[in-house]
């Protein structure tokens, strides 16, 4: 039978092209590309499932999940670096910050937006490898809107959809971008779906990295609960600053965050047992829609995280969390390119399963 699941799409996240990503001080080809996307959506094309196009929306979600002034520094900061001529006089052909304005150079003094945009790149953006260029706004909005039409999906009756986002999500907080991720496709499918009546929201983070832009969002929030299993930040893995199992939510939102690090190497048993302990606990708080944030990262073949998962993990994995309540995928990670499509085709009939059956 063909893959019963929507697959909602948009043409513009091909535009992103980051050229590259500055780790350490050098500039490397960059595992997150264009590929990732055509990938994906042919292999689950050619798997069955209807391949949806993305329906723009306005900003008022993307507003009420992020600073407005890191979205419009984002719609136009291509635009101003372009003016100051960095491509053309300085031989820089992408945005990259080269003072970030850390709690400790502030000290205390009030942030502010600096007008040479060399210096306001930093504001926003908290490390060196998220690279924008002349496409990137088209396709972060594109991403956006392709979660946003599957939360519609799932708002009006469908049971599972999937938004083939790129660039991914996870990483961005309420003001700050990095990681590979502009806006929060997670949070943004989270935020619509509350918006359009689900009370309560589990989000299952399933991505290899921490979601720590996602957590943070949701930080001081009893109504978006956030779960997350990820190679342990303190085994030296990025993001490095958050992830740990002592980050449980703060006010309000205290007891409504849970994160389960795993160390280096974990396979399917170890990996799939935490993906149950996320499970029973989202359960327990009878969600009326679950987002999952599914990066294929954690897969074996994968060059950019430790952990051991295979396709039949992550069939397993998906037919959980989709039989927890209704459930919008969210793609995230994910970079090996051979194995990516048989991945995603597993985790998407997985969740097929649990919702059906
Ligand atoms: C969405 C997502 O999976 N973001 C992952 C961002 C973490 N990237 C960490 C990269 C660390 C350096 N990688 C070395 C590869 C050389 N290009
Ligand atoms: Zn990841």
């Amino acid at each position: 039978m063909s893959l019963p699941v929507p697959v909602v799409w948009s043409e513009d996240c091909l535009r992103h092209e980051p050229g590259g990503e500055v780790w350490l001080g050098v500039l490397d080809q960059g595992t997150e590309v264009p590929a990732r996307a055509v990938v994906l959506r042919d292999a689950l094309a050619a798997a069955g499932a209807p391949v949806v196009p993305a329906r723009p929306h306005g900003e008022q979600i993307l507003r009420a999940v992020h600073d407005p002034d890191l979205v419009d520094h984002l719609a136009g900061v291509w635009q101003a670096w372009v003016e100051a001529g960095f491509p053309a006089q300085y031989g820089r052909d992408r945005v990259v910050p080269y003072v970030f304005p850390t709690a400790g150079l502030l000290a205390g003094l009030p942030l502010r937006s600096p007008p040479a945009v060399h210096g306001r790149a930093g504001r926003f953006c908290y490390d060196t490898m998220t690279l924008v260029g002349p496409g990137s706004w088209a396709a972060i909005r594109g991403a956006v809107d392709a979660a946003l039409t599957a939360a519609d999906l799932v708002s009006s009756g469908e049971r599972v959809a999937y938004a083939l986002c790129r660039p991914p999500g996870h990483h961005v907080t309420r003001a700050a971008y990095g990681g590979s991720c502009y806006l929060n496709n997670a949070a943004a499918a989270a935020q619509a779906l509350r918006t359009a009546g689900a009370r309560r929201v589990a989000v299952i983070d399933i991505d290899a990295h921490h979601g720590n832009g996602t957590q943070m969002i949701f930080y001081e929030r009893p109504d978006v609960w956030y779960g997350s299993l990820h190679v342990d930040p303190g085994a030296g893995w990025f993001p490095h600053y958050a992830g740990y199992a002592s980050e449980r939510g703060r006010g309000d939102g205290d007891g409504f965050n849970r994160n389960l690090p795993l160390p280096p190497g974990t396979g399917d048993d170890d990996w799939l047992a935490a993906v149950d302990a996320l499970c029973a606990e989202a359960r327990a708080l009878g969600p009326d829609a679950v987002v999952v944030s599914l990066g294929l990262d954690a897969a074996a073949t994968d060059p950019e995280s430790p952990l051991q998962v295979t396709e039949a993990g992550y069939r397993a994995a998906g037919r959980m969390v989709a039989s927890l309540a209704p459930t919008v995928l969210i793609q995230e990670g994910g970079y090996d390119l051979p194995s990516l499509g048989a991945l995603a085709v597993a985790a998407l009939d997985g969740a097929a399963a649990g919702a059906h059956g």
